[in-house]
């Protein structure tokens, strides 16, 4: 009874205390500040001044920016890039559907756009923000896969093709995929290594091309031929490589023939060039069936926190200065019209890079496949498990 009255007016206590006129005051708690509030406005000499974030971190594929503009961007502006890279769409878009919330600035290509921009996963852009955009080409301008360039502007754009030893193919031009699919060809050179790009749209894309079929086609029997055709020229084949296999087996010479970026191509083309001879050790084909012509794209994930100064920093690699020094250290092609009064003029006047329009018009652009996604999945995980 005596512990029964205590804990009544232990409660009787505790509720006074907890009535109207005791409720204790609560003490302000600033809004914690995002990364751009917490940071200081910083400005070039001319530029409107921009609350600037202190870090940005970036996500690119992998050797694909001059990285001296990244220290440009740093001691300008004040801002530390932290910059990471991956080797494909797939890599990057299992990375934010896996949750990494952390980067700001990311690369995806043209397909992939349209299938993040579905699943929510990129900022819009205020294109206010990156009045550079002006200096885009009407072509890339308003894309498909990106009406009104809401979520994306333009990066670099090339091609895919084949990359080939000049040495040991003599005279012979591996101009058709043919020269990547077929045990007849295959069987001439296998033993000096075949590379094919370790990207399944870009892969099954060129099969699907070589039979005769869109890069973007969703039927069940033609994707079916195009794995068939696949896993008969697997064996044949040394590596899948398309994070580096410019500088690991192109230029060091571990392989003879490359599936390639035509940028890619282009490394191994420069670094090889037997300047005594004035000859080329390496060249770049796109072969007769056409492929695919692609452009990789600037964009924001969704749960950027810095998308201002995100926003500041693809303004700064869209400047025409800033896209020919990519350009002249990638040797993919700029979409910016006004970066070509500083493109070296070998790059420039390079048909295997800027191609003439009869060429372009045999190529595709890779779209999204719907629902046929998952078949595509499930002959990617056949052709590397097999
Ligand atoms: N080394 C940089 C390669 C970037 C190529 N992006 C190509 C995407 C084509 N689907």
């Amino acid at each position: 009874m005596k512990y029964a009255l205590t804990v009544l007016l232990i409660a009787l206590v505790v509720l006074a205390a907890c009535g109207p006129g005791a409720a204790p005051t609560p003490t302000p708690v600033p809004p914690t500040p995002t990364p751009e509030q917490a940071s200081q406005a910083t400005q070039a000499p001319g530029e409107e001044e921009v609350q600037l974030a202190p870090e940005l971190n970036v996500f690119n594929w992998t050797d694909y920016i001059d990285e001296s503009l990244l220290e440009q961007y740093e001691k300008t502006y004040g801002v530390k890039i932290n910059y990471d890279t991956y080797a494909s769409n797939e890599e990057l878009l299992a990375k934010l559907q896996a949750g990494a919330t952390g980067y700001d600035v990311i690369f995806p290509s043209d397909y992939m756009v349209a299938q993040m921009i579905e699943l929510g996963l990129l900022a819009e852009l205020n294109l206010d923000h990156i009045p550079n955009f002006q200096y885009v080409m009407e072509d890339f301008k308003d894309p498909p896969f990106d009406p009104g360039n809401k979520h994306s502007v333009p990066y670099q754009w090339g091609t895919t093709g084949l990359a080939y030893h000049v040495p040991t193919f003599g005279d012979e031009v591996p101009d058709s995929w043919a020269y990547l699919f077929e045990p007849d060809h295959l069987k001439k050179y296998a033993d000096k290594g075949v590379n094919v790009l370790d990207d399944p749209r870009e892969l099954i894309g060129a099969a699907l091309k070589y039979l005769g079929y869109s890069v973007n086609d969703t039927n069940k029997d033609h994707l079916f031929q195009a794995r068939d055709l696949i896993l008969k020229a697997k064996p044949y084949w040394k590596t899948f490589n398309s994070s580096d296999y410019d500088d690991t087996l192109l230029i060091p010479g571990e392989v003879v023939l490359s599936h390639a970026w035509s940028g890619d191509a282009f490394v191994a083309v420069w670094e090889t060039y037997d300047e005594d001879k004035d000859e080329a050790i390496w060249w770049y084909a796109i072969p007769k069936e056409g492929g695919v012509k692609w452009v990789d794209t600037m964009a924001i994930p969704a749960s950027s926190k810095r998308k201002r100064t995100a926003e500041h920093f693809i303004n700064f690699l869209l400047d025409p200065k800033s896209q020919a020094a990519i350009t002249n250290y990638t040797y993919y092609a700029s979409p910016s019209e006004a970066a070509k009064q500083y493109i070296d003029e070998e790059i420039l006047n390079e048909p295997a890079i800027y191609p003439p329009k009869e060429v372009m018009d045999k190529l595709e652009w890779l779209e999204p496949v719907g629902d046929a996604a998952t078949l595509y999945d499930q002959i990617w995980t056949e052709i590397k498990s097999q």
